[in-house]
């Protein structure tokens, strides 16, 4: 393998407050402070407590224990982790703080206020015409619940973030099923759903086909879109540990985050924390929405050094003749221009992906976050059957996934696209047909609302206001909703703005780890926890549990149909029902009867057989996508003026766990601030922009005034801002096919006042 000099992002891009390593001593000073503060028993309490951790789906905790992973490996928790749970340690919002403080108040607040006003702790109703939340009694909450969900069955709908439990999501989807409802909205399509729409019809599984003991055994990983070090930290460590034993990492995306070029791990306090390890081998930084055509570019070389694993492609897949024919026939030229990296640059990458034994192809929001998302997941899959890389230890396609139990939604039934397993467990369960209509997904729910064609919607968890595009149409859809019931720990803006017609009832639960009985989560590595009982701290407080609210309600609506619900209460029965009717969650069962945690069976491939109708993996030709941007005349902007149109990428700060913002800046990247933009110096100086200057950024929907330009090492072409405040601006495209936003890649008009 030619030697690859390692990256470092170009001083010249970047900004002076940009450190040169992500994580190091920051991190171990922020575990120190925490542990410091008022709250730091109970986070000490909370972290050695048996429950998986609340934040990401890498998975860490649970009943190893809350430094654990699922190889019984200890000291995996990340500083993440800590924010979660403080967020969730506060106090409670103080009851009078809603009666003295009107909505219109409190849509002043930013995500950060809101979250900051502490736990939600009683149950509270915003009645049509008023001016203010009020509490109510749990009494007239079922009474208006119940009478919500007696609507016709399509236009009652539920809404879902992948925080809740395996057995909250269970019970949902059979809720909703059994009421005749479909629209099983969640969060995950604004999320991984092209990765699970994509690999379902290319290798017959959803999920990642690697396990964490499989990417140890990698040699190679190509981490496409995936900013790690913010939001999946213990996935460094295997990076780390990867390069250390000789292997490669092959970043894709077009903003180099330091992070992903040099990493200093507290897990490695002597070699790693403060000189920071290496983590790119070589880094690819293309233009956004650009990643087909970048990988056909890796396609093409590899043909072209002989670097095609023939033999397999016959062997084990169908459809490759065309993939291989489009790799071959499209022009270099074509190539660098659509994904603006060089040949030698694509070579490179291609090299080092055909020389390694076994390769992990990883990805996250830069991969899905666009209108071509679900070609973007097979042309990974093409690149990852191509090099043979697929079916076999050590290697596979690993989509990194977001919430701490979003995939556990999905594997529950939470989805518009019901699995055909399932659906024939559940009729069998219900003893009737369910050939339902089809649902709405989150983006078809917020038309269907806006339309005027939903009358009743059980939010379990979220932000559904804040996490759409185009915040504006959202407030509107909601507003047509008779009743929203919004479940929560924490106070957002969605229950602030997202107010519904009628009535809109917010509803304050226990978290993972106070939860008063046992639950279990799924890790994005098919790892299923369990989570020990808790308390909660909040002593004055009248939460519920999830599965208590849905199986009372459930109770109310339908008596025993078909299933005893308020025996459900115990999550035992819960788990007996998941074990009959969810492929590959057998054992959960036993898990009550000292039976341990378990990795979901038929998940891990480490054989070419594929769970496709002739077991073979299906490769799928995906078109080179068309990447022009508007002119500036379609944003309305002035002729002659000063700006230029960019293709904006909007993600996650350091500091942010999605819609809720926990500190104001983003230290690795140097913004100072949430109302920035990162450009790259060549555009700035390309539009007489200067450092610093504030500017007009226009969508297609709105703008922000006043947004401070930051430099940065993103590629030209291409600037990125901070989801949710950016929401406010833009339409996206969604992929059809899934119904996920382009959400990293919004055309704006960027304009500084002469
Ligand atoms: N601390 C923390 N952890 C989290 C979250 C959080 O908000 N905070 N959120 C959780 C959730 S729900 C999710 S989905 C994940 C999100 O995890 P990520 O997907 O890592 O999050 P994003 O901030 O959306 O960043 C995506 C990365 O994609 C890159 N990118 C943008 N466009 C492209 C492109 O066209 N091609 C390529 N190759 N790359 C591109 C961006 O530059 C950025 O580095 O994290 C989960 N974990
Ligand atoms: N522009 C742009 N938009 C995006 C994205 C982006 O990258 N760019 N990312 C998208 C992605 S990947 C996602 S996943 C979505 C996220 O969208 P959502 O999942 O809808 O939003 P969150 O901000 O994660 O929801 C946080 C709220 O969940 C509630 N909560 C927390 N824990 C619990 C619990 O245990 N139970 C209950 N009932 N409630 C709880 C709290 O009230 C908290 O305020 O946003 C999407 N939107
Ligand atoms: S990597 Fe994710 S699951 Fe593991 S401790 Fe950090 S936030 Fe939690
Ligand atoms: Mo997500």
């Amino acid at each position: 393998m030619s030697p690859t000099p390692q990256p470092k992002p170009p001083h010249s891009q970047t900004n002076a407050d940009t450190p040169d390593q992500g994580g190091g001593l920051s991190v171990v000073q922020y575990w120190a402070e925490q542990t410091l503060a008022p709250a730091g028993p109970q986070l000490w309490q909370t972290l050695m407590h048996k429950s998986a951790c609340l934040s990401c789906a890498w998975g860490t905790g649970g009943q190893k224990g809350g430094f654990r992973n699922e190889l019984d490996e200890s000291m995996q928790r990340c500083m993440k982790s800590v924010e979660s749970i403080m967020a969730e340690l506060m106090p409670a919002v103080p009851p009078q703080f809603f009666e003295t403080h009107s909505v219109a108040e409190l849509q002043q607040l930013s995500s950060m206020a809101a979250d900051r006003l502490g736990r939600l702790s009683v149950p509270m109703i915003r009645r049509a015409g008023r001016s203010h939340y009020e509490r109510i009694s749990w009494d007239e909450v079922y009474a208006i619940a119940t009478a919500a969900f007696q609507k016709p069955s399509e236009r009652i709908a539920s809404y879902s973030s992948g925080r809740s439990s395996n057995e909250a999501a269970f019970l949902l989807q059979l809720l909703l099923r059994t009421l005749g409802s479909n629209n099983l909205a969640d969060c995950s399509n604004l999320c991984h759903a092209p990765s699970t729409v994509g690999l379902k019809e290319v290798l017959g599984t959803s999920t990642s086909t690697v396990s964490l003991e499989g990417l140890k055994q990698a040699d190679c990983v190509v981490l496409m879109g995936s900013n790690a070090p913010y939001n999946h930290p213990r996935l460094m460590n295997e990076l780390i540990k990867l390069r250390d034993r000789g292997g490669s990492v092959i970043v894709i995306n077009p903003i180099m985050e330091v992070g992903l070029v040099k990493f200093g791990s507290p897990a490695f306090p002597l070699k790693s924390l403060i000189p920071g390890s290496d983590i790119s081998s070589h880094y690819l930084q293309p233009i956004p929405g650009s990643d087909v055509t970048l990988l056909t570019g890796i396609q093409k070389a590899l043909l072209e050094c002989n670097q095609v694993d023939w033999d397999f492609l016959k062997a084990h897949t169908e459809g490759w003749e065309a993939v291989v024919e489009q790799a071959r026939s499209t022009s270099w030229e074509a190539i660098a221009q659509g994904c603006g990296v060089s040949q030698p640059e694509i070579e490179a990458a291609a090299e080092i992906i055909g020389n390694a034994k076994r390769v992990v192809f990883a990805w996250a929001m830069g991969i899905t976050h666009h209108a071509n998302s679900v070609d973007n997941v097979w042309n990974i899959v093409n690149t990852a059957l191509m090099t043979g890389n697929l079916g076999k230890p050590g290697a596979g396609v690993m989509p990194i996934r977001g919430h701490s139990n979003v995939q556990g939604f999905g594997s529950m039934g939470v989805t518009v696209k019901l699995k055909q397993e399932i659906q024939q467990a559940l009729e069998k369960l219900l003893g009737r047909s369910l050939n339902l209509p089809p649902g709405y997904h989150t983006r078809d729910l917020i038309d269907a609302a806006e339309a005027g064609q939903v009358d009743t919607l059980l939010a379990l968890g979220g932000n559904l206001y804040g996490a759409n595009p185009d915040t504006a149409q959202a407030k509107r859809a909601l507003g047509n909703i008779d009743t929203i019931i919004y479940l929560a720990t924490k106070p957002n803006p969605g229950h602030f703005h997202g107010l519904a017609k009628t009535n809109t009832i917010v509803i304050p639960v226990f978290n993972r780890f106070e939860n008063p009985h046992k639950t279990t989560v799924e890790s994005g590595n098919n790892f299923v926890r369990m989570n020990d009982p808790g308390q909660t701290h909040l002593k004055q407080a009248d939460l519920i549990a999830e599965i208590t609210f849905l199986t009372e309600l459930a109770h109310r609506l339908l008596g025993d149909d078909p299933v005893d619900w308020r025996k459900l209460q115990d999550t035992r029965y819960v788990r007996q029902l998941i074990a009959k009717t969810i492929p590959g969650y057998e054992k959960i069962a036993a898990l009550d009867d000292g039976g341990e945690e378990f990795t979901i069976s038929g998940r891990i491939l480490t054989q070419p057989q594929f769970k496709t109708p002739s077991g073979k993996a299906q490769m799928k030709l995906t078109p080179l996508p068309d990447l022009s941007l508007p002119d500036p005349s379609h944003f309305g902007a002035a002729n002659g003026a000063n700006g230029l149109v960019l293709a904006l990428i909007t993600a996650r700060s350091y500091s942010q766990h999605n819609t809720v913002v926990y500190k104001e800046g983003d230290r690795y990247r140097g913004m100072p601030h949430r109302h920035c933009i990162l450009l790259n110096p060549l555009d700035a100086s390309r539009a007489g922009l200067a450092e610093h200057q504030r500017v007009t950024v226009r969508g297609e929907a709105g703008q922000l005034d006043g947004v401070e330009v930051i430099f940065g090492a993103v590629r030209p072409g291409a600037a990125l801002m901070f989801y949710p405040e950016v929401n406010a601006i833009f339409h996206a495209k969604t992929d059809k096919r899934c119904g996920t936003p382009g959400y990293k890649r919004v055309p704006v008009w960027v304009e500084g006042k002469r």
